[in-house]
């Protein structure tokens, strides 16, 4: 049950990597990946970890952002900084606006093409915030957005719950960007693996056994690493055990056509996006009529 579902030595490794490669780097990469094996762990587990994809550096330029913000110490229940949209429920830019380093993680090429296998050519960026926590500091409660478990599904524990018409079921990612290292006997992210597939509500005792019972696994993700999962599987966070700060940055991608929130994530002042990047921040819309693909360069470009 510790075994994870996929880890690749990934964009730092391949040569001429860097933030704002074109689409031809893009496709280069995803093959040395072998993107079909990946595509179907993705699918089969509802996360990846891809391994080395920020180094040392870009670490560290991250790491002076947030440092130069001179935040509070988190508080235990609410351990976020940086947020926007979503449950804050305030328009506003989050941690973007610290600085070039972390906008240009909003179309990493390392993610894009991962989270092009479930959301398709078209999609937003929904939300954002980080996580700090600190030794001690406990756990938060395991939850999915989509699917049987959803607080917006009318599924019964223990009866079959089909896929209903009126209800999304899937259609949010999330790419964390773990700037610290995580993984069990440290915390971090925790999550039951496969569970955005199941036609059944979460049974009350997996639920409350949270990290500490058989089927929820703290993974192992570390500093550098990008941890992506679908918002319908069942997740959420573990105690934080080690003596350093835990610090992971949390992108969030709708389908063009949906939202999960009513409030936006809008450009930061006085930095520079590219086309892609600002077709991340459009208005929701309907794929091609009302978005443009973020694949195409020259429609991108086209503004
Ligand atoms: O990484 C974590 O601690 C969990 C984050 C989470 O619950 C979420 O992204 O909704
Ligand atoms: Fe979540």
């Amino acid at each position: 049950m510790r075994s994870r579902a996929a880890v690749w030595r990934a964009a730092s490794d391949m040569p001429g990597a860097g933030n704002r490669a074109t689409m031809g780097h893009l496709r280069a990469m995803v093959p040395g990946m072998d993107s079909e094996t990946l595509q179907y762990l993705f699918d089969l587990n509802g996360y990846v970890v891809i391994e080395n994809v920020l180094g040392s550096d870009e670490i560290a330029a991250l790491e002076a952002g947030i440092d130069a913000q001179e935040l509070e110490p988190p508080n235990p229940k609410f351990p976020r900084f940086g947020s926007a949209a979503g449950a804050v429920r305030a328009t506003g830019s989050g941690f973007l606006q610290y600085g070039q380093p972390f906008v240009d993680l909003m179309d990493h090429e390392a993610v894009l093409p991962i989270l092009r296998f479930r959301l398709g050519d078209f999609f937003r960026l929904e939300r954002l915030y980080g996580i700090y926590q600190r030794q001690g500091m406990d756990k938060g409660v395991l939850h999915a957005d989509y699917g049987a478990s959803s607080p917006n599904s009318t599924a019964k524990r223990g009866e079959y719950y089909p896929f209903l018409d009126n209800r999304m079921t899937g259609g949010f990612c999330v790419a964390a960007w773990n700037l610290r290292d995580t993984g069990p006997g440290i915390g971090g992210f925790a999550c039951i693996p496969g569970s955005h597939k199941s036609q059944f509500r979460i049974p009350e005792g997996i639920h409350g056994d949270h990290q500490d019972g058989q089927w929820t696994q703290v993974l192992e993700a570390p500093a550098g690493s990008v941890t992506l999962f679908t918002e319908a599987m069942t997740h959420g966070t573990s105690r934080w055990e080690a003596s350093y700060e835990r610090r992971t940055l949390l992108f969030k991608y709708c389908v063009s056509n949906m939202s999960w929130g009513a409030t936006r994530v809008v450009a930061p002042d006085g930095l520079t996006l590219t086309p892609r990047q600002r077709q991340l921040l459009a208005e929701p819309g309907d794929p091609k009529v009302h978005f443009k693909s973020l694949f195409d360069e020259a429609g991108l470009e086209a503004g």
